[in-house]
C-alpha cells in the first residue's frame, strides 16, 4: 500500500485544495491529511485563517477524499509524522516549490501544481473594508505598515489633523472629514487623547465602524456614550490597547486562568517612556497617566477584574507637566496591585503577576513582550514561554476587526467593560490631581 501525507491550513475550503487532494489521493491509495493549528499559523506567519481548526478539519473530511486527518501544531512535525506512519509521499501544492526538499531524506517528495484562479485569500477578501484614517499620530505610521498584512483591508485616505505634527503620508490626503467619511467604511482614529470622543462620535453617527488609540475617552460619561451609540447603530468600536492582541500576553491570561500560579495575589506593572512631544505639554489632563495608563492598568484589569475595593494615586507634578510620573494602587478583595506610570521619566518596564503557587515574570517591555516565564520557589519548575509579536500586536487587532465588521462578533480580546473602566480611571486620576 502506497501512503502519502499532505499538509494545509484549508481556510474556507474551496476547488483548489479539492483539485490538490484528489491530485494527491491518485498518487497511491492511503491519504493523510495535516491540518495546520491556529498557533501554528501564527507562528508561520499566516495570521489571516478565519475559520476554526474543528471546522477546517470537518470540511477536509467531509470531503471523502482523506483516510485520515489530524491537527499539524508544530515546526518540525512533518519529519515525525512521515517516519511514524511509514509514508511513502509527501505531496504538497507547487506555490511550495523546494521548501519541502528536506523531507527527500524520509520519502518521496512531489509538488503537484495549483490551481490558479482560486485562493482563501480571496474568498476572505471579497469585499475589502476602506478605512479612513484620523490623525497624525506616529501609531498612524505604524498602522499603514501593517495594512498590507492585511486580507480584507484597503487604506482609503488620511485626513491630518492639524493640531499635531504633520506627516508626510504615502496615502491619499483626504480634503475635509465630511468627505473622508463619505469615502469609507471604518475610521482607524489616531489624534490627541483629547479629541478622541469628539471625532469617534462623528465617525459613528456616521454609520462608520471606528478602532481608536488608546484611551477613547477621558471621562467614563464620554466612554460610556460612544460605546452606547456603537451598540445603537450596530456599528464595532475597537479601543486599540494593542497589547491585549500579542500572543504573549492572551496567552499568559489564559495560563493565569487555567491555575498555573495559583490565586493571584499581587500585581505589579511599570509602563515609562523618555520621549516628550511638544503637545503633551500643551495638555491640562493627566500626561503618564493618559499614554500609559491604558497599557499599565490593562493586566490588572483583565486578570483581577473590574470590581477593585479601593484606587488610590500617587503622583509626581514637574513645572512643565500635570503629571510626569504616577503610581497607581488598587485593593481587591483578595489581592492587591500597583500601576507604574511615567513620561520623561525612564524606570524597568516589567511585570510582575503574584501567585499561591508561583510567579510570573514579563521583562521590560512587557507590553511589546515575545516571552515570558513563570518561576516557582523549586526552580527545576521554572517555564518559559516564547510566542512571535507581528506588529506589535496592531496586526492580530486588524485582523479581529475585519473579521468583527463582517461578521458583527464582538471584540473577545477586548471587553468594552475594561475600555470604560480605564476611562473612569483617567477621570479620577484627572480630579485627584
Ligand atoms: N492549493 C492549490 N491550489 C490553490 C490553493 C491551494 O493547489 N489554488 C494547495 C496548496 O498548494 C497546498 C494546499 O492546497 O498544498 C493547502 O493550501 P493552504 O490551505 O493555503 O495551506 P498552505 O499554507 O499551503 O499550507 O507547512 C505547509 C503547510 O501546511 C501548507
Amino acid at each position: 500500500m502506497i501512503k502519502i501525507i499532505t499538509y494545509g491550513t484549508f481556510d474556507h475550503l474551496h476547488q483548489g485544495h479539492i483539485n490538490l487532494l484528489k491530485k494527491a489521493k491518485a498518487l497511491g491509495d492511503y491519504l493523510i491529511v495535516g491540518v495546520t493549528t491556529e498557533n501554528f499559523d501564527i507562528t508561520r506567519g499566516k495570521i489571516n485563517v478565519q475559520q476554526s481548526l474543528m471546522e477546517r478539519i470537518e470540511a477536509v473530511k467531509a470531503t471523502g477524499l482523506a483516510d485520515e486527518v489530524f491537527p499539524e501544531e508544530y515546526e518540525g512535525q512533518k519529519i515525525d509524522d512521515i517516519k511514524r506512519n511509514n509514508v511513502d509521499i509527501f505531496a504538497i501544492g507547487s506555490d511550495w516549490i523546494g521548501k519541502f526538499d528536506y523531507l527527500n531524506e524520509y520519502c518521496h517528495v512531489v509538488y503537484l501544481p495549483r490551481t490558479e484562479g482560486i485562493s482563501s485569500t480571496m474568498i476572505r477578501s471579497k469585499k475589502n473594508v476602506k478605512l479612513g484614517v484620523i490623525g497624525s499620530d506616529p501609531s498612524m505610521v505604524k498602522l499603514l505598515n501593517e495594512v498590507d498584512y492585511i486580507d480584507g483591508l484597503e487604506i482609503h485616505s488620511v485626513y491630518l489633523d492639524s493640531a499635531m505634527n504633520k506627516r508626510i503620508v504615502d496615502f491619499p490626503l483626504a480634503k475635509d472629514i465630511s468627505s473622508l467619511l463619505k469615502e469609507t467604511d471604518a475610521i482607524y482614529i489616531a489624534c490627541k487623547p483629547v479629541d478622541r470622543y469628539k471625532y469617534i462620535k462623528l465617525a459613528l453617527e456616521a454609520g462608520k465602524h471606528v478602532i481608536c488609540d488608546s484611551p477613547v475617552a477621558l471621562k467614563k460619561e464620554e466612554a460610556e456614550e460612544v460605546f452606547l451609540l456603537a451598540h445603537k447603530n450596530k456599528l464595532c468600536l475597537y479601543d486599540s490597547i494593542k497589547t491585549a492582541y500579542s500572543l504573549a500576553f492572551s496567552r499568559l491570561v489564559l495560563l493565569i486562568k487555567s491555575g498555573i500560579i495559583g490565586e493571584i495575589k499581587s500585581i505589579d506593572s511599570t509602563c515609562t517612556s523618555q520621549e516628550m512631544y511638544d503637545w503633551l505639554k500643551e495638555t491640562n489632563f493627566g500626561t503618564s497617566m493618559t499614554i500609559w495608563g491604558p497599557f499599565g492598568l490593562l493586566p490588572v484589569l483583565k486578570i483581577l477584574g473590574t470590581e477593585y475595593k479601593t484606587i488610590s494615586f500617587n503622583t509626581l507634578h514637574s513645572t512643565e507637566m500635570k503629571d510626569i510620573f504616577t503610581k497607581i494602587n488598587f485593593t481587591y478583595d483578595n489581592a492587591v496591585a500597583t500601576v507604574n506610570v511615567g513620561v520623561g521619566v525612564k524606570s524597568e518596564g516589567d511585570l510582575r503577576i503574584a501567585g499561591t503557587k508561583g510567579y510570573i515574570y514579563v521583562p521590560a517591555p512587557w507590553w511589546k513582550t515575545e516571552y515570558f516565564e513563570i518561576r516557582f520557589e523549586n526552580q527545576a519548575y521554572n517555564k518559559r514561554y516564547f510566542y512571535k509579536l507581528d506588529g506589535e500586536g496592531l496586526r492580530t487587532e486588524l485582523v479581529n476587526f475585519v473579521h468583527s465588521i463582517n461578521t458583527g462578533n464582538d471584540n473577545y480580546y477586548l471587553e468594552e467593560k475594561l475600555s470604560k473602566k480605564v476611562s473612569e480611571i483617567l477621570e479620577a486620576h484627572n480630579k485627584a490631581m
